[in-house]
């Protein structure tokens, strides 16, 4: 795995006019470095939703891990029927493409504080973000709701997404507690995780959120 991801590097190091190259290089420059969130929590438990939350009142550029495979799915792309399986199995999308796809679209973003929306799922997704683009993340979100509720909430979504059946729920339940709770106490430890009650009515739970961007993001 280790061995996979300092391979890829030179493919994907930032390009010089990016804000990641910026960011590192400690080129003199008016713009702003990167500010990174990502943001966290279990199938259905309102991530999507507090982001857009997130996007109206602090200006963020919203990139959802989930929506940029979607995309590739839709648009034919050369991995699409992988990552369709992938999804369908409720299981996690090879590092290198979901880190290429994030890549792209912050090094072609104008904006300088993102939102990365089911993002990383594991710590090999993790390791590799931080080996390729060569940041952490500022603060990680995570919303933390009851099985039973995000269950009640991916059934009764009804936007025809292929992985909202019971089946590939309780895969996606258990490859989260597996792979992704991992990732939160790794960055607990390193004193960025901020946990967010996500039961509650929308505007309740975004409340929790207002006072940690009011305070860290400038
Ligand atoms: N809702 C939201 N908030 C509510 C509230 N407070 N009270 C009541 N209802 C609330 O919300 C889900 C539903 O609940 C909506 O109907 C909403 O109105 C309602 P949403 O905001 O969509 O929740 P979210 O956490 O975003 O749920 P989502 O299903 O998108 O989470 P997943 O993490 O499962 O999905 P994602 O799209 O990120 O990933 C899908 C799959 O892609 C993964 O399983 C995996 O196979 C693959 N993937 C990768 O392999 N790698 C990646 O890096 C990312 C994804
Ligand atoms: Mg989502």
């Amino acid at each position: 795995m280790w061995r996979r991801v300092v391979s890829l590097y030179p493919l994907l190091s930032p390009s010089k006019s990016s804000v990641l190259h910026r960011a590192k290089s400690g080129i003199a420059s008016n713009e702003k470095t990167p500010f990174i969130v990502f943001v966290l929590g279990g199938p259905g438990s309102g991530k999507g939703t507090q982001c857009a939350k997130i996007v109206e009142t602090f200006g963020f550029r919203h990139l959802s891990a989930g929506d940029l495979l979607r995309k590739e799915i839709s648009s034919n792309n050369e991995n699409g029927v992988m990552i369709l399986d992938t999804i369908k199995e409720g299981k996690i999308v090879p590092s290198e493409v979901t880190v290429k796809l994030i890549q792209k679209e912050i090094e072609s973003s104008d904006n300088y504080k993102f939102l990365i929306d089911g993002f990383p799922r594991s710590e090999e997704n993790r390791i590799a973000f931080e080996k390729i683009l060569g940041v952490e993340p500022n603060i990680v979100l995570f919303y933390d709701c009851p099985e039973d509720e995000m269950v009640r909430r991916v059934l009764s979504r009804n936007e025809g997404r292929v992985d909202d059946n019971v089946d590939t729920i309780k895969k996606r339940l258990k490859v989260f507690a597996a792979l992704n709770l991992p990732v939160i106490k790794h960055y607990t430890v390193r004193g960025k995780v901020c946990k967010i009650n996500a039961v509650g009515a929308v505007d309740e739970v975004f409340e929790q959120v207002r006072p940690i961007f009011t305070l860290m993001v400038k």
